[in-house]
């Protein structure tokens, strides 16, 4: 728990609503909660894998000088909105290379990616803003809004690259998260991301990495989510099983899809639920911070999305199976595709093992992104759930053959975690 803040708020108690109510009724809308504690966080939606949003979550934020307020144009309305600082922005980060997708064009189901330095990303940006709005006020304008750059600027491993600048702080919500404590750790690439994109930039039609959660919290700007539960999806995918790149509304109504709308503004932070398919619009210049994460909550799902990745390669190279290391192919073939495979995924099973057993004797707990600290009652949640997916992974049968012995090493770590 963060020094700063009080120990109830992140105390994890078993919620009494919880026991034998799993099968909530989906409500009508994607609720909006300001002063959420941590513990109606983790049952009421982050265990029941439900979106939720969450107010005032980066106002103390220092990246909040990333923009400036402006007065409206408006004589008559009172109203100010933000708008990005981009000398601040220049002054503050150095011209590095960074990851650019072109909201124009599409290669192979996503958008075109590029590199561009930094500073000159900004340019393009803020060229763009005056353009457009030098356009806006001229009357029967004839320029042509299709042939305007979109570039957004994404998955950008900010944090990572500049360890001394703490611009943002992980809400307390966020922060049992044992995939980014092991990368951080072991300062591998992590899931730790800042977007920045015009007007009209866009995400398209997905569901996250490893099946896991994701949340994105707007530092400034507007975005719009269409965004569906899990089964949903399969409505629209073609005869081969394949999703649509693109999504609309139309397109989900015609599909009979059960999905929420969700208006996002600044200092709003969304929670996304494992498996939940979606798609995000830029309904004004925006940035975001975003992380995608698991924990004990979605371990589960994460180990089954793992199962069927791996079902899904060795099928795709079925006319190998010959081969004398075809089981040793399948794995290199799903960490490319997937981005872990079963050994990743064990190494961090005992990674977290490893320290919650540790903070289990221990007086102090480690902390969580150098802020908040475990309960009691957290480190047995974690170890419980441990126990549980590495007692699932036992029962495999890939794990059970395994050339490396991983079956060994599974029950290894069981008898660690049973003791
Ligand atoms: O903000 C975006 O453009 C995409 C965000 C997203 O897909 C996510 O947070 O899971
Ligand atoms: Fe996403």
């Amino acid at each position: 728990m963060a020094s700063e803040e009080r120990d109830e708020d992140h105390l994890l108690q078993l919620d009494p609503e919880e026991i034998g109510q799993n099968d909530r009724q989906l409500p009508g809308e994607i609720e909006r909660c300001t002063g959420l504690n941590y513990n109606d966080f983790f049952w009421r939606y982050m265990h029941k894998n439900f979106p939720v949003i969450i107010t005032d979550v980066s106002n103390e934020w220092e990246c909040q000088k990333w923009t400036v307020l402006q007065e409206s144009r408006d004589l008559n309305s009172n109203t100010s909105a933000s708008s990005i600082n981009f000398d601040y922005l220049k002054t503050r980060i150095p011209n590095c290379p960074v990851p650019v997708a072109d909201c124009n064009s599409s290669y192979f189901n996503s958008h075109t990616k590029l590199e561009l330095n930094f500073h000159d990303y900004l340019d393009k940006w803020r060229s763009g803003i005056e353009n457009q709005s030098s356009a806006s006020q001229e009357v029967n304008s004839n320029v042509d809004t299709t042939s305007r750059d979109n570039l957004y600027l994404k998955d950008w491993h900010l944090a990572a690259q500049m360890p001394g600048y703490n611009f943002y702080k992980v809400p307390k919500y966020f922060a049992s998260d044992w995939l980014n404590e092991q990368l951080i750790d072991q300062k591998k690439d992590d899931y730790r991301f800042v977007y920045m994109g015009p007007k009209n930039s866009w995400t398209s039609y997905h569901a996250d990495v490893f099946g896991s959660f994701s949340w994105s919290t707007n530092i400034v700007g507007l975005k719009k989510w269409l965004i569906m539960p899990p089964g949903e999806e399969l409505k629209l995918n073609d005869r081969l099983g394949n999703p649509p790149f693109s999504i609309d509304e139309k397109m989900l109504d015609e599909h009979n899809v059960r999905y929420y709308t969700i208006n996002q503004r600044a200092n709003e932070a969304v929670f996304v639920p494992s498996g939940w398919f979606h798609q995000v619009w830029n309904l004004t210049d925006t940035i975001s911070i975003n992380h995608n994460w698991f924990n004990a909550c979605n371990i589960a799902m994460v180990w089954q999305n793992l199962r069927s990745n791996l079902k899904a390669v060795c099928k795709e190279i079925s006319d190998c199976q010959q081969m004398d290391n075809f089981e040793a192919h399948c794995q290199t073939m799903l960490r490319a595709s997937f981005g872990i495979n079963y050994l990743d995924f064990i190494e961090l099973l005992e990674f977290i093992a490893t320290r919650r057993l540790a903070e289990k004797t221990a007086a102090t707990k480690f902390l969580l992104f150098d802020s908040y600290r475990k309960n009691d009652y957290h480190v047995q949640y974690d170890l419980e759930c441990l126990r549980k997916v590495t007692r699932t992974l036992t029962e495999d049968p890939t794990v059970q053959r395994s050339p490396l012995r991983l079956d060994e090493r599974c029950r290894q770590l069981l008898a660690r975690l049973e003791f």
